[in-house]
This record gives structure tokens, C-alpha cells and sequence, in this order.
């Protein structure tokens, strides 16, 4: 039996675990007892991550879509039919006629490598990844505020609150093992508030469980700011010594009053009155939160007051505090560290910057670089759809399935001229294409993943890539190889790392011999540099911290006599998204099997559906079958829908609104009708 030493592929806590083969085949894990992040745990996730890797749908040969059929290529064929129709759309159309779509389950290095490969190759900014439909609104709130959009404390720093803020994150099922040590605080002593209007596990053991209305969180967070100024709680010295923008944001809380903010939220005042006294009461009080604040059409003002709020109780640079936005996808963060973003290069440098187009544009010897930002993801669907973006190339995602209104996401594949996706499985997306390339997984390829606390980790190769897949790194190297470009020749990730350290102050100091056996948390801008648990110690990224009011905007679609019922939707614990890969595991598959939609108890009377029956929800977008959950899980008229399931897919349902500054779509809110099935 061999053991490797590697990082869990599925959500952004970073659990590292040994893969377990025997003559070539995974047969297990084992967690790492000595990681500070996972401490010998693992959620079930983690235990089966092992299971998908061999199954028998697994991508072994490349695809060419020939008379409506996808028939297998040779590498050879693949690569060139790729490049060729590529560059003919960028000589027709012009270089930002091509998107890029990175992956966040793919490595740091596969990251940095095709968002080169867009920029340095193919001339054009037009790189995102899921980030985008995901912690796009924090990467811009947090940035204005702090002048960094990443976490800003430690996953450790949940043993030192005092009082935690958990809002529109579910944590136990959607970051397991910070979940259960959030539990496990709050059994210690520390207060637990949770904002969020479903029962779930963590609202069931909090002091405060506040079941506000979807879409309502700035109503709540200045309402409670509201009361911290009124009664005094607010931290002065921190104001003074360390802020700016403090007149303005008092102005503007100053009209919410606990009254006119339980009115928007339909929470009562005394509720939110306990909250804010409770939150500034702590002497380190941490903000937990995720999608339920990210995903909305107003998501960057959500952020804002998050981010005021901490600013107001002095609750940031210190251990046990922070505003911790837990980061979805094993490894978004690193996606976004690396530049797969439109308007950075790694390290969140700047495109428009002349001086950091000059530095890339030097190392990478090529002449100039695109200037303007590029497409965001969300933007790019709707420029397809809209017959303005002519090719594609999709690495590890599954848009399909994840964006929002499905008959758009599918009107804007098939409006294109060609489309790549390269994938280890033939995902909804993958059908679609005109070329597929198989990637290599995780247990099958060298490389680094970021987690959510900015921790680099080392992922390793266990087993060998199925039939003629390749790691993605490869795939992509071979490409800028066709396409005629000499700057990506590397005998391994650990040189590729190499030279992202050497144009990435933030990873400055990252080395693959450096990160044995825990990994290191960025900011490391020098070798021998020990790393950041926590940012903005002393001062701000930016300088000072800046406070930014919002004002309450209500979701784009609420609910009317046609569609009563607000929708929103989320995850489970047992399944990732778009399921290629947990539906594929059998432990897992056979928990959770089919779509449902939550519905409370009165509703359900009103409707008359019973518990299990078959129900067709719908939208003004698109009609789904799912069965029907009659439960206190949410609220009276409120219904819940995870994703993950092809046949009930509740992104049919959803509506494609964006938020102006981040281009996130609005996937915690639209306006719905269920009835039972004829
Ligand atoms: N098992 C599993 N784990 C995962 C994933 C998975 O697919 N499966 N995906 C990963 C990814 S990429 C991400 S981004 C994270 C997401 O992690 P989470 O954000 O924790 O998951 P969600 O289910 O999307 O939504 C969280 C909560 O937001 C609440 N919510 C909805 N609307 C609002 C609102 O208006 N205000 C507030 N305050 N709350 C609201 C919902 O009731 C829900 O409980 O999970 C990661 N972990
Ligand atoms: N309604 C609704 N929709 C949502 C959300 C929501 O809350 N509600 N949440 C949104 C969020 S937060 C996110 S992050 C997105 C996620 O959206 P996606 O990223 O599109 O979803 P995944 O299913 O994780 O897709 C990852 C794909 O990568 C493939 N893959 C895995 N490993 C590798 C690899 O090593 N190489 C390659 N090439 N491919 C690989 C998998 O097979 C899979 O098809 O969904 C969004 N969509
Ligand atoms: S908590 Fe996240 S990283 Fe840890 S085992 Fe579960 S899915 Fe993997
Ligand atoms: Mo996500």
C-alpha cells in the first residue's frame, strides 16, 4: 500500500488526507492528524473522495464533435483542430471574441498557466472563473474596505471568539470541519448568532437565531449598527486610530432605527436590538458568512455592512475576530490569487496598471499585453447569448448546470461558434462542445491548492491519469506550444510555481520545498518569510480601513400573486453543485438521490401537498419536477432547492440578474408557484 500526502478535492477548508493505493488503484483515505486545519478529521465528502476517481465514465481520449457526434481524437488532432479554430475566430472577430473560463478545481499552477495562456497567447483578458458567480461581491467589497478580498482571520480564530456572527453561511454541511468547530466554540462558552431564516444545524444551537427575509441583510446589519451607535457600543479608538469614512456611515444608519429595520426584515425590534448588543458585547467577535450574503443583486452592499460592522466594533487585525467570507470551492481563492480574473494578473495586479502589463509582458517575452479588462463570466454568457462572443474555452466548470436561467446558459453555448471544454468527465457542458480534453484529477497530477484561509498546500499524484488523459497543466502547456509560442515549456508545476513567486509579491516566498508538510498562508512575500495567519494587524491593506454606507435595495423578482413563493437555493451536505462527482460516488450518491424543494408546513397545507409528493416548481424562466420536503427548515413562504440534480435543476428556475459592480447573479432570491404533479 502507498500513501500520499494531498489536499481534500471538494470544498475550500483544505482538509489534507493520504490517498491510499494498492497496485495502482485508490482504495482509501486516511485524514492527516498533525494539519491544523482538518485535526484528523474529515467530513463525508473527504472519506469518499477517493471513489470517483476510477469510475468507468471517467474522460480517457479527446473528443471531436463530427456530424453532431462526439467521436474520440488523438491529442494531436485535438490540439490542432483547438488552436486552429481559435485563432481563426481572433483573426475574423478579434482577440476578445474568445472567453477563457478557468477552474477552481484545478491547481495554482493550472490557474497562473491558462490565464498566460489568455493573456500572453491569445491577447485578451477575457478569463473568470466560478469565483465570479460565487465571492465576486467580496473580492469588491472588501477590497474598497480593507484593500483585500480574502479572509481576513484563521480558521483557528474560531476557538478564540467570544461572540461569532454566522450569516448566510451553513456551515456544518457546506465547511464541515469549520462547522463543527463553530459547534464546538459555542459549547465552550462563545455566543453564537446566526442570521439566516433556515433551522439549519449551527441555528440550533445559537443564543440568537434570526430568520430575516431573503434579500434583507442590509436592513438587518444597519439596524443593529444603528443600535451600537445609539447605545454607545461602538468602538471609538479603533474608529479614530484606524478608519476613515465614519461620518457618513453614522449619517446613513442613522434613519435605522430597530423599528424601521424590523419592518424591512420582518424580524421583531427586540431581536435585533439583542443582536447588535450581544455582537458588540464580545471582546473579539468574528463575522462568519458566504452565499447567503454574496449571492444578490445588492451582494457588495451585503459585504459592505459586514465589513462596517466588524470596522464599528473594532473586531479586525486581532485574533478571534474578522470578516471571514469561507471561500466555496477547494480552490477558488487560489483561482482568484492566480489572476483568473478579468481585471488581475496573480496577485491581484492590476491589467490596467502599464507598469504590471510591462513586468508580465517582459517575463513572459511577449511584446504587449491587453489593456482593458476583460469579460466577466456572468457577462460573457450574456455576450454569447447575444451572438457578440464567437469561441470558448471552458476548463473544469460546468455552467450548464451552475448559472443562472438554464435556457440562457444554453442559449448562449449554443449561440457559439465553437466551444472547448476540457473536464474529467463528459459533464452537461462537455456534451456541448466541439472539442473535449480529457484532464487528469486531482490524485493524479502535482500542483498546489489555496484554501479559504489563504493556506498553500501541496497536492500530489497518487495514481496515473486514466486512458490518454492529461493534467490540465499539460493540456495547457501543449496548446501555447501549437500555438506557436516557446514561454511554456516546464518540466513540472513546482517550475511554474517558480515563476509565479518570481511576479507575485503575495506569493513571493512560496516554494514547493517550503510547504512540508502544512503549507503557508499567504501573504509570504519572501522566502523565509513565516507567512500571514492574520491580515491587517496593524494597518489595513489599503491603509485604513474604509467605510462605505449602503442603503437597502430590495432583490430584483419578489414574490407577486402569480408567484407567491420566494425560491432560493444552496447545497447539501452530501453533494457538490453539479454532481459530477459525488453522484458518481456511490456512499454518497445513494444518500441524497433525487431533487427536492423544502416547503414549511403551512404552505404546504395551503397547496395541498403532503410530504414526498411529486411537485412541479415554477418560474417565469422554466418549470422543474422535484419531490416535496414538508419541513421547519424554512420559513412560510420560502422554499428551498439544492442544485446538484440534472433532472430537477433549479437553475432553471433562477433569475439572471446582476449586481452592477460584481456581476454576481441573484441566486438567493426569485419569485416561484409550486403545485403538486398532475
Ligand atoms: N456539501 C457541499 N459543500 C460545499 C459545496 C457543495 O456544493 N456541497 N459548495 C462549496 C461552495 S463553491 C460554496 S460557495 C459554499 C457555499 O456555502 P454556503 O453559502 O454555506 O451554502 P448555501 O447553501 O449556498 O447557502 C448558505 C445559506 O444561505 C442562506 N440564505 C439564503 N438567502 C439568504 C439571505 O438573503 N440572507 C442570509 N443571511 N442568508 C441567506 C440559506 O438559507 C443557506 O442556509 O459551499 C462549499 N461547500
Ligand atoms: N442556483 C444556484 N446556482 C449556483 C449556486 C447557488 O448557490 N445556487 N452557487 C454558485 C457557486 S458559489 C459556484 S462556486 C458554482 C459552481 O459551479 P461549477 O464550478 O460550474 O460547478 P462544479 O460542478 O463544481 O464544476 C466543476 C467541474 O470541474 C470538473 N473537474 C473536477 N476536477 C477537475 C480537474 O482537475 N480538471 C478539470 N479540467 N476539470 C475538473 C468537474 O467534473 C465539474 O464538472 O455554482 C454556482 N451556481
Ligand atoms: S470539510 Fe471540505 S475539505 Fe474537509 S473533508 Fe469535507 S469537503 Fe473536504
Ligand atoms: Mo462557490
Amino acid at each position: 500500500m502507498k500513501r500520499t500526502l494531498t489536499v481534500c478535492p471538494y470544498c475550500g477548508v483544505g482538509c489534507t488526507f493520504y490517498l491510499v493505493s494498492d497496485a495502482g488503484r485508490l482504495v482509501g483515505v486516511e485524514p492527516s492528524v498533525t494539519n491544523p486545519v482538518n485535526r484528523g478529521g474529515l467530513c463525508v465528502k473527504g472519506w469518499n473522495a477517493f471513489a470517483f476517481v476510477h469510475h468507468p465514465d471517467r474522460l480517457t481520449t479527446p473528443l471531436i464533435r463530427q456530424n453532431g457526434e462526439l467521436r474520440p481524437a488523438s491529442w494531436d488532432e485535438a490540439l490542432g483542430t483547438v488552436v486552429g479554430r481559435l485563432r481563426s475566430i481572433q483573426e475574423r472577430h478579434g482577440a476578445d471574441a474568445i472567453m477563457f473560463a478557468s477552474s477552481a478545481k484545478a491547481t495554482n499552477e493550472e490557474n497562473y498557466l491558462l490565464m498566460k495562456l489568455a493573456r500572453g497567447v491569445f491577447a485578451t483578458n477575457n478569463i473568470d472563473h466560478c469565483a465570479r458567480l460565487c465571492h465576486s461581491s467580496t473580492v469588491v467589497g472588501l477590497a474598497e474596505a480593507f484593500g483585500s478580498g480574502a479572509m481576513t482571520n484563521s480558521i483557528s480564530c474560531v476557538d478564540r471568539a467570544d461572540v461569532i456572527l454566522v450569516i448566510g453561511s451553513n456551515s456544518t454541511e457546506q465547511h464541515p470541519l469549520i462547522g463543527s468547530r463553530i459547534l464546538t466554540a459555542a459549547r465552550s462558552g462563545a455566543r453564537l448568532i446566526v442570521a439566516d431564516n433556515r433551522r439549519i444545524r449551527l441555528a440550533r444551537h445559537a443564543d440568537l437565531h434570526l430568520r430575516h427575509k431573503n434579500g434583507s441583510d442590509v436592513a438587518l446589519l444597519n439596524g443593529m449598527m444603528h443600535v451600537i451607535i445609539a447605545e454607545g457600543l461602538a468602538d471609538r479608538a479603533f474608529i479614530e486610530g484606524r478608519t476613515e469614512g465614519y461620518p457618513a456611515l453614522a449619517e446613513s444608519v442613522a434613519g435605522w432605527t430597530a423599528e424601521r429595520a424590523a419592518a424591512v426584515t420582518g424580524l421583531a425590534p427586540a431581536e435585533i436590538i439583542a443582536a447588535a448588543r450581544l455582537f458588540a458585547g464580545g471582546e473579539r467577535g468574528m463575522i462568519v458568512y458566504s452565499m447567503g450574503i454574496t449571492q444578490h443583486s445588492h451582494g457588495v452592499d451585503n459585504v459592505r455592512c459586514c465589513a462596517s460592522l466588524a470596522m464599528l466594533t473594532g473586531n479586525l487585525g486581532r485574533p478571534g475576530t474578522g470578516v471571514n467570507p469561507l471561500r466555496g470551492q477547494n480552490n477558488v481563492q487560489g483561482g482568484c490569487d492566480m489572476g483568473a480574473l478579468p481585471e488581475f494578473y496573480s496577485g491581484y495586479q492590476k491589467v490596467t496598471d502599464q507598469a504590471q502589463r510591462e513586468k508580465f509582458a517582459r517575463s513572459w517575452g511577449v511584446a504587449s499585453l491587453p489593456e482593458s479588462p476583460g469579460l466577466p463570466l456572468t457577462r460573457a454568457m450574456d455576450a454569447a447569448a447575444e451572438g457578440r462572443l464567437a469561441g470558448m474555452f471552458i476548463m473544469g466548470e460546468n455552467p450548464m448546470l451552475s448559472d443562472p436561467d438554464q435556457a440562457h446558459a444554453r442559449r448562449a453555448l449554443e449561440s457559439l461558434e465553437f466551444l472547448v471544454v476540457q473536464e474529467i468527465f463528459l459533464s452537461e457542458t462537455a456534451a456541448l462542445a466541439d472539442v473535449v480534453l480529457p484532464g487528469a484529477c486531482y490524485a493524479e497530477k502535482e500542483g498546489t491548492f489555496t484554501n479559504t484561509e489563504r493556506r498553500v498546500q501541496r497536492v500530489r499524484k497518487a495514481v496515473a491519469p486514466p486512458g490518454e488523459a492529461r493534467p490540465d497543466w499539460e493540456i495547457i502547456c501543449a496548446l501555447a506550444e501549437r500555438a506557436g509560442y516557446a514561454g511554456m515549456r516546464y518540466p513540472d508545476p513546482e517550475a511554474v510555481m517558480a515563476e509565479i513567486a518570481s511576479l507575485t509579491p503575495i506569493y513571493g516566498g512560496i516554494a514547493y520545498d517550503r510547504l512540508d508538510p502544512h503549507g503557508v498562508q499567504w501573504p509570504c512575500p519572501e522566502p523565509g518569510h513565516p507567512g500571514t495567519p492574520i491580515l491587517h494587524l496593524e494597518r489595513f491593506t489599503r491603509g485604513l480601513g474604509r467605510f462605505t454606507p449602503a442603503d437597502y435595495r430590495p432583490p430584483a423578482e419578489p414574490p407577486d400573486a402569480e408567484f407567491p413563493l420566494v425560491l432560493t437555493t444552496g447545497r447539501t451536505y452530501f453533494h457538490w453543485h453539479t454532481g459530477t462527482m459525488t453522484r458518481r460516488t456511490h456512499l454518497l450518491d445513494r444518500e441524497e438521490r433525487r431533487a427536492f424543494v423544502e416547503i414549511n408546513p403551512a404552505d404546504a397545507a395551503r397547496l395541498d401537498i403532503r410530504d414526498r409528493d411529486e411537485v412541479l416548481v415554477s418560474s417565469r424562466r422554466g418549470e422543474v419536477r422535484a419531490q416535496a420536503r414538508i419541513t421547519e427548515m424554512v420559513v412560510s413562504g420560502v422554499v428551498f432547492m439544492p442544485f446538484h440534480f440534472a433532472e430537477g435543476a433549479a437553475n432553471a428556475l433562477t433569475n439572471n440578474v446582476l449586481d452592477d459592480e460584481s456581476s454576481i447573479p441573484e441566486f438567493k432570491v426569485c419569485a416561484v408557484r409550486v403545485r403538486r404533479a398532475p
